[in-house]
């Protein structure tokens, strides 16, 4: 059975749902901090708790009760809510991961927890980012990210864990909004396309940085998890991208479709600084050599599915 912590996120509550359409409904437990209202009916479905990953005994009593062997640990502070309360993002993030591993090891359960282009800084050579490098991250969530790949690692080397994790790109989707990220702007983008034809951006021209479509991201947790141990030279974590871009070239590709489209500036130098500290285009062919990664979705087929979607999402 799976537990997926901060199911109620946005990879969380897409991931649940790909995850129940493979194993089962009744294999995956869904957990949050906190129920958002309107939810309520999620408690006496039977596979929903309420759970603060910071608490370790709820952990261990959630894993214990659903007999779990199998934890999704997607809970955590991002990147730009990181910076206003680097406390918080250091406890939720990692006293959060420790106690995963904790009860992980306690109860033979295998984790897959993501880490991030944030786990890399300014020192690292930004384009074609190599899969091992130097990883000194600006940000507390970096700095968090690379802790977190570390402990995983740390946990599989020193008492058999079977962790595994990718680092994701910004991650782009029509079903939850991201929660406080750098890259939330061009998820933002294609709402403010369809419903005033004109975005202004908080990251400026020129910024590249990688993305990805949820189902890609969402194929990965489960090529990854399903991979052939042997084969896997690396575990935390594992570079993968499907695309890098600027603001302009996600605008044009909104232009075939919205040709009146019109992308302005007003650059927030907080998340600014974030994006220009991390890589401009990563290196995965790692992930390609030792469990099969390969994007399906490229920036216009991400454009023309993310307008359609949306769409009739916002009942346009
Ligand atoms: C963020 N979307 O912006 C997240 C992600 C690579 C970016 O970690 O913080």
């Amino acid at each position: 059975k799976i537990l997926v912590t901060g199911a109620l996120g946005q990879i969380g509550s897409e991931l649940t749902m790909r995850l129940r359409k493979e194993y089962g409904a009744d294999n995956v437990i869904a957990s949050s901090r906190r129920i958002k209202e309107g939810h309520e009916e999620l408690i006496e479905s039977g596979v929903f708790e309420v759970l603060d990953v910071v608490d370790g005994k709820q952990l261990s009593d959630v894993v214990r009760k659903h007999k779990i062997n199998t934890i999704v640990h997607l809970a955590a502070v991002l990147s730009a809510v990181g910076e206003q309360n680097p406390a918080m993002a250091w406890d939720v993030n990692m006293n959060g991961l420790y106690n995963v591993l904790e009860v992980a090891r306690e109860e033979n359960c295998s984790v897959f927890t993501p880490s991030s282009i944030a786990a890399f800084g300014d020192s690292t050579p930004k384009d074609n980012t190599p899969q091992d490098t130097i990883q000194r991250p600006t940000t507390m969530y970096g700095v968090t990210k690379v802790a977190g790949e570390l402990l995983c690692d740390y946990y599989y080397h020193k008492y058999g864990v079977d962790t595994r994790g990718v680092r994701y790109p910004g991650i782009i989707s029509y079903e939850t909004l991201p929660g406080g990220g750098t890259t939330d702007y061009a998820v933002h983008i294609y709402y403010d396309a369809l419903k005033y034809k004109k975005y202004t951006s908080f990251i400026a021209k020129g910024t590249k940085m990688d993305m990805m479509y949820m189902p890609d991201a969402l194929d990965a947790v489960i090529q990854l998890m399903e991979a052939d141990p042997s084969k896997l030279i690396h575990r935390n974590a594992f570079n993968i991208t499907a695309m890098s871009f600027e603001p302009e070239e996600i605008a044009a590709a909104i232009r075939k479709y919205i040709p009146e489209f019109e992308l302005d500036y007003d650059v927030d130098p907080v998340r600014q600084a974030i994006a220009e500290s991390w890589p401009n285009s990563l290196d995965d062919s790692a992930a390609r050599e030792e469990w099969g990664w390969n994007p399906k979705y490229d920036l216009d087929s991400m454009t023309n599915d993310m307008l359609e979607k949306l769409k009739v999402k916002l009942g346009l």
